[in-house]
């Protein structure tokens, strides 16, 4: 049975409801957590305010950066116990959440290194004046964020706010809370001073909508669902809140008949299988040139047919999915394509021996897919390829760009002009040559265009969605 984390102590919800905590390979509970509701977004949200006027707030940004570098040298010192711990919330291979708590280290390393080196200017102005910008803490930052990389997202979307001194409120989603309360536990016993961190559990419904709306925050990051993300900038509207919104992708995979196709075929296969195609960037559209689709798509079905799904302890390419509800949407995708005639063109396998109450789905690609059908158009989230043939440069920049998401995109060709021209064409957060960069990459800058979010994580850029610029001038005369 876990507590919340509020103000450096640990809390039940204040009318004592819980939620169960259940694993997506057997489907079994095996933990509680609390219901929190919109009192403990109150505390928390009064927790982060009192922390700038503490301990937190006197801290010069070098001791802040030595705190977070010190919080992820102890979650690299407890790798195995918290990969264990996320896989057991997730359902993901242990070897992928052992990446993901080396990429959570990796965020508290990159950030606590940065936050010192956040430079301001000067101006140039009138005789007699000095300018001078310096960037300033928002104050009360609030995260939520989704259940797939529930680690990788606390470090996406938390440390940065921290590294700028802000005080955090991080309200993970009910079906991956652990990590995050074992990450504050962690952070606390480091020394992150009290009120810095805290986390709020509970369902989206009760408190992300709670913190959303919260007169007393000034920023709110959220990742998640497009429908959720409306609701969430709609409420920090009310209060004239900056809001940076992560949402869903269709990202295209443009495989040009020059490709180099034993370097393309692996990663094309991984970037839609990873985490079990619950990842917003997998590349979940596979667009080839007509010229080479037979022969090409041959090649990945034959790498595809390959993947297998396991418990996290098989340590498969992937798990089950997260939730009943997701293994009814990805298995609704995956029927609806196959009642509409859509051509399977290659699945992966279930291994033998997983709990028959665990949500696992079989990995599927279809192609050659209708432009106009849901697959082609609308996010899965699941391990489900969509293969399109175009054919040319036009056609394929067309097909690109013809869904309502801009999150990521990859070229695949050996013509360095068209790479470059097909890169910038494309409308897309992020555009990989020859490559393809799901995960990771904690240094480059990372979010949608369109449909698929505004703002940028990651990256030094992170540094200035969350925090403001001060302009001082002095007039000396
Ligand atoms: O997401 P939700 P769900 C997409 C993906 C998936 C679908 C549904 O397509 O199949 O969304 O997943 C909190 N006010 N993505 O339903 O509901 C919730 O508690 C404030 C893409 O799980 O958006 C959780 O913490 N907060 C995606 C977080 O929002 C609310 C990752 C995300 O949950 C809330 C996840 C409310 N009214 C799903 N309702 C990505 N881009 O990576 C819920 N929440």
């Amino acid at each position: 049975m876990k507590q919340m984390f509020i103000g450096g102590r640990w809390l039940p919800a204040s009318d004592g409801r819980t939620l169960p905590v259940v694993s997506p390979a057997d489907g079994e509970t095996f933990d509680q957590i609390p219901r929190g509701g919109a009192h403990e977004v109150d505390l928390a949200v009064a927790a982060a305010r009192a922390s700038l006027d503490g301990a937190w707030g006197r801290l010069n940004p070098t001791e802040r950066g030595r705190i977070l570098i010190a919080i992820g040298q102890s979650i690299l010192a407890h790798e195995e116990e918290l990969a264990q711990l996320e896989a057991r919330d997730t359902g993901k291979p242990m070897s992928t959440a052992r990446n993901d708590i080396k990429v959570l280290a990796r965020y508290f390393e990159f950030y606590g290194g940065a936050a010192d080196k956040v430079h301001g200017e000067t101006i140039p102005f009138l005789n007699g004046h000095q300018v001078s910008l310096v960037r300033e803490p928002l104050g009360v930052t609030a995260h939520i964020i989704p259940w797939n990389y529930p680690a990788q997202m606390l470090g996406r979307t938390v440390v940065p706010a921290l590294a700028m001194g802000n005080g955090t409120v991080l309200k993970p989603a009910e079906d991956t809370s652990l990590s995050a309360l074992r990450v504050a536990e962690i952070a606390a016993a480091a020394g992150l001073p009290d009120g810095a961190l805290n986390v709020v559990t509970g369902l989206g419904e009760e408190v992300g909508s709670a913190l959303a709306g919260h007169p007393g925050i000034d920023f709110i990051s959220f990742t998640g669902s497009n429908e959720v993300g409306t609701l969430v900038q709609q409420a920090a509207a009310k209060n004239a809140v900056k809001c940076v919104l992560e949402l869903g992708g269709k990202s295209p995979q443009i495989v040009f008949e020059d490709v180099d196709a034993d370097r393309a075929v692996p990663i094309i296969v991984r970037a839609i299988v990873q985490n079990a195609g619950q990842t917003c960037t997998a590349g979940s559209r596979l667009l080839v040139q007509r010229s080479i689709y037979d022969s090409f798509v041959a090649r990945v079905a034959e790498a595809f047919s390959k993947v297998r799904v396991g418990t996290p302890d098989m340590d498969k390419d992937c798990g089950p999915v997260m939730n009943p509800a997701q293994h009814r949407r990805v298995q609704r995708y995956i029927d609806e394509a196959r009642a509409a005639g859509i051509p399977v063109i290659a699945e992966g396998a279930i291994e033998d021996g997983v709990p028959a109450t665990g949500y696992y789905v079989k990995p599927t690609i279809f192609g050659p897919v209708p432009r106009d059908a849901a697959l082609a158009r609308e996010e899965v989230f699941g391990p489900v390829l969509a293969v399109l043939p175009f054919d040319d440069e036009a056609d394929a920049i067309r097909l690109a760009n013809g869904t309502d998401y801009g999150l990521l995109a990859a070229v695949w060709t050996e013509n360095s002009g068209r790479l470059h021209r097909v890169a910038k064409a494309v409308k897309a957060g992020q555009v990989f040559m020859n490559c393809y960069g799901a995960g990771g990459g904690v240094e480059l800058p990372f979010g949608g265009t369109r449909r698929s979010g505004h703002g940028r994580e990651k990256g030094l850029l992170a540094l200035e969605e969350v925090s403001a610029t001060k302009t001082l001038v002095h007039y000396h005369g």
